[in-house]
């Protein structure tokens, strides 16, 4: 099965580091070396066996968040 997540919210909430620990095994601490996310960083993880994940990391910048999935 394959699903896209959009990770979206403001900027400093934690998708980045919350993306990080749970796909890429960071230790929380960690985490505050991460710095902004500018646009879109995009990555594809397989999860629980047979799950393929799409994740979308959106910067704070939500218009252009929006702009690159085509919501506008
Ligand atoms: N206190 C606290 N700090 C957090 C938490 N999640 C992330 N941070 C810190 O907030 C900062 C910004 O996190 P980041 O993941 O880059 O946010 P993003 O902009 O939403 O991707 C980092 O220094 C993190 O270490 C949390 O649950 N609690
Ligand atoms: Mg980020």
């Amino acid at each position: 099965m394959t699903k896209k997540v959009l990770l979206m919210g403001r900027s400093g909430s934690g998708k980045t580091s919350m993306r990080s620990i749970i796909f890429a095994d960071y230790m929380a601490r960690d985490t505050m070396r991460l710095s902004p996310t500018i646009d879109v960083e995009y990555s594809h993880v397989r999860f629980l066996g047979n799950l393929h994940l799409h994740l979308w990391d959106c910067g704070g910048q939500v218009c252009t968040c929006a702009d690159s999935i085509g919501l506008k």
